[in-house]
């Protein structure tokens, strides 16, 4: 896929129920304050705007789960209603990014995203950019809170079959999901993550080996599957010293430099198909300086360079 001069689809989703702490519903217009959308069009892409999308009046009637998912009529509301807007603007042709939101928004578009994939016989991948592993069920989940089960319920983990019912849903491969910046598992996501195999790139790995390296690992992946790569990126990715503005903020997050390396790599890469902006908490950012990265951070991803790609064949053929 390339990415360039593409159609882009921006969907908001104002939900801040999956979160332990309110604000969240506040960032799909906290990212269009920034300047979301201008900066995307800056780089020749005709952007639709569909909005904030808006939960029914009448919410799903969802089976008792075993264990604690917190408001989980709502989470099935809007993963119903999200799943279908992103499979909709991938059959169009153009690049979903939606907008939250806390993550649990990403069980409702990476469905949506993986459904298309299934469809059209292109490999799904995802690459999880946040400092938690977001990989429990109601039946683990120490605080019930459903953004912390996102990737769980998208690998098709028991006890979350009742957010989608009987609704057409996708699913994402286990071996395909890619951890990264993780900084923070709760004891029982770990023996799950062993369990199913997950790549978990944790801190670590990162200050051992680098971003760049470790990118290109899951980037070349993609390319060699033809597939397609979904990004979910979870603000608390980045440090809470950059970025403030999210409910959780977990110390040893990515540094700027780093989160704008990833999303350089990932607009050379070409393998991008959607994205995922989620759990921005602008009552809890300072003048809005995380919105304002975030928007940064998007544009690297949509090819805002400083100079120059470096051209590493002519390197290695040892031309200047
Ligand atoms: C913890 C839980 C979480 C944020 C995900 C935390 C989950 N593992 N927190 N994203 N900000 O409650 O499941
Ligand atoms: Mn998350
Ligand atoms: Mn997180
Ligand atoms: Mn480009």
């Amino acid at each position: 896929e390339d990415t360039h001069k593409q159609k882009l689809t921006i969907i908001g989703a104002p939900i801040e129920e999956g979160a332990g702490r309110l604000g969240a519903l506040m960032g799909p217009a906290a990212l269009r304050t920034a300047g979301l959308v201008r900066t995307l069009e800056e780089f020749g892409h005709p952007v639709e705007d569909r909005g904030d999308l808006q939960l029914p009046p009448v919410l799903p009637v969802v089976p008792a789960v075993d264990g604690l998912a917190h408001h989980i009529e709502r989470i099935a509301a809007w993963s119903r209603m999200l799943s279908s807007e992103t499979y909709d603007a991938m059959t169009k042709g153009t690049f979903p990014i939606t907008l939250g939101g806390d993550h649990s928004l990403s069980m409702g578009s990476v469905s949506g995203v993986a459904r298309y994939c299934e469809e059209h016989g292109r490999e799904l991948f995802v690459l999880w950019l946040d400092a938690h592993s977001d990989f429990n069920t109601p039946a683990t989940s120490p605080s019930g809170n459903m953004h912390g089960m996102s990737a769980a319920l998208l690998c098709g983990e028991p006890g979350l079959e009742g957010v989608f019912g009987e609704e057409p849903r996708g699913f994402v491969k286990p071996e395909n999901l890619h951890l990264f910046g993780i900084r923070s598992i709760d004891a029982t996501e770990r023996v799950l993550l062993r369990e199913r195999g997950i790549d978990v790139v944790d801190m670590r790995r990162i200050d051992e080996f680098g971003v760049a390296k470790l990118m290109r690992r899951i980037i070349e992946r993609v390319q060699k599957a033809n597939g397609i790569l979904h990004v979910s990126f979870d603000v608390d990715f980045i440090d809470p010293s950059l970025a403030p503005g999210v409910g959780t903020t977990v110390p040893g997050g990515a540094t700027f430099r780093e989160a704008h390396l990833v999303m350089e790599l990932l607009h050379d890469s070409g393998v991008v198909g959607s994205l995922d902006v989620v759990e921005l908490n602008p009552f809890l950012d300072e003048r809005g300086r995380s919105a304002l990265l975030l928007v940064d951070l998007v544009a690297s991803l949509f090819g805002r360079q400083i100079f120059d790609k470096p051209n590493l064949a002519d390197q290695s053929a040892g031309a200047l």
